[in-house]
């Protein structure tokens, strides 16, 4: 199988693995929400139930999921295809705590221009944050003392620097787009490890924020910040090829973890299957960071919708105080299809950002063919 996006043995191979869960499938009753926490490391078959009314939210009314081939409808309800989840686990072991010095890396850090956000409507009072959140502030920046610059809203939504370079680690290509900028806990994380980030956000506030905290990381010469709806930016782009976008949009707050799972419907603003569709016409990979109790199902019909038909979704635990799923991460890329027994499960230390990381260092490893299958480990609905 070659990696330029097309996937035509892999589909002959879901195709002749799956044939009959599909039809299996297509007559069960009611179908619950697949989640991660359900799964074990190896392979998965995802084979979603959606109403007629749900797939046309997510193909659009005139329906072209399957790659132009219609969902074969059973009264109400469709059968939108089938697609290989590959699941993998990495548990972080985080040590990001108050940084003590400058990055030794970062000579030509720029000095930001004060602590704690210098503007007087910036800086922090202890009392007007979460305790819950105050107390992970080293985990969010581990440089948060030289000034870095949060928002309300950066508190709970803002990836943890640990989280952030696991991520980057796994994305060390040159050009990488981080759609949802926010206050930049991603943006820097990539900009050591990718030659060129373009952070885009629609707002100018927080790419301020973003770009004062790349200053504090040493890595503001290496992002293009953008004002811009993710969407339109990457309607109009037209630069060097982008290998990889990553979105971490909206959940809907704390809140999300009331219901029992996550529907990428639960956030009007922005539309996450909109930003979704937008990020895979212009880059054939595609980070999405999700909450832990995302339906899976709808990320499977969001793959065969774009041509993926294998995905890979990483669950990623703290290990502190116990063990717990933290989110999930998937990965829409030609190398999902490509998974290395070995590295199914991953433990991982991760501390303070000590200097720009080479990206030879980090290609992550590429492994077995699922041409050349284990035996598969789980699936939605039954084992075949
Ligand atoms: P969480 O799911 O709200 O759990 O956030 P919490 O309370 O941190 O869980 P605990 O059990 O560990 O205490 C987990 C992580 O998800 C956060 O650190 C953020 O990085 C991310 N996150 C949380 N929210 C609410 C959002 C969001 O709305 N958008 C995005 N992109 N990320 C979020």
């Amino acid at each position: 199988m070659d990696c330029d996006g097309s996937h035509a043995d892999l589909d002959d191979f879901v195709r002749l693995y799956v044939a009959h869960a599909i039809l299996r499938a297509s007559t069960s009753v009611g179908q619950r929400p697949l989640l991660a926490s359900d799964l074990q490391p190896g392979l998965v078959v995802a084979v979603p139930r959606r109403s007629q009314r749900c797939l046309e939210w997510l193909h659009g009314p005139e329906g072209a999921p399957l790659r132009g081939r219609a969902p074969q409808l059973i009264g109400e309800v469709g059968v939108a295809g089938a697609c290989v989840l590959v699941v993998t686990e990495t548990s972080l072991v985080h040590y990001t705590k108050k940084a003590r010095k400058p990055l030794s890396g970062c000579a030509n850090a720029e000095p930001a221009e004060s602590t704690a956000g210098t503007a007087p409507e910036q800086a922090y009072r202890r009392q007007d944050v979460d305790e819950k959140y105050w107390k992970r502030r080293y985990n969010f920046f581990s440089r948060f003392d030289e000034g870095v610059r949060m928002d309300p809203a950066a508190w709970f939504e803002v990836t943890p620097e640990s989280i952030a370079r696991h991520i980057a680690d796994r994305m060390p290509y040159d050009r990488v787009v981080d759609g949802t900028c926010g206050v930049g806990g991603n943006a820097i994380q990539f900009a050591m490890t990718s030659r060129h980030v373009i952070a885009v956000d629609t707002d100018a506030q927080r790419l301020r924020d973003a770009e004062h905290n790349a200053k504090i990381y040493g890595v503001r010469e290496r992002i293009d910040f953008v004002c811009d709806d993710f969407a339109k930016f990457a309607a109009s782009y037209v630069g060097p090829a982008i290998d990889a976008v990553f979105l971490s949009p909206p959940w809907g707050g704390p809140s999300h973890l009331d219901s029992e799972h996550f529907s990428l419907k639960d956030v009007g603003c922005p539309d996450i299957v909109h930003l979704f569709a937008a990020a895979a016409a212009v880059a054939k990979r595609v980070v999405l960071y999700l909450p832990r109790h995302q339906d899976l199902h709808e990320i499977a019909l969001l793959a065969r919708r774009h041509g993926f038909a294998a995905v890979e979704v990483e669950k990623v635990f703290f290990q502190h105080p116990t063990r717990h799923l933290k989110l999930v991460m998937v990965h829409f890329t030609p190398e999902a299809v490509m998974a290395n027994r070995s590295a199914l499960t991953t433990q991982k230390s991760v501390g303070p950002p000590q200097r720009r990381r080479d990206p030879e260092q980090l290609a992550w490893g590429s492994g077995t063919n699922l041409l050349d299958p284990v035996p598969l480990a789980g699936l939605s609905l039954m084992h075949i």
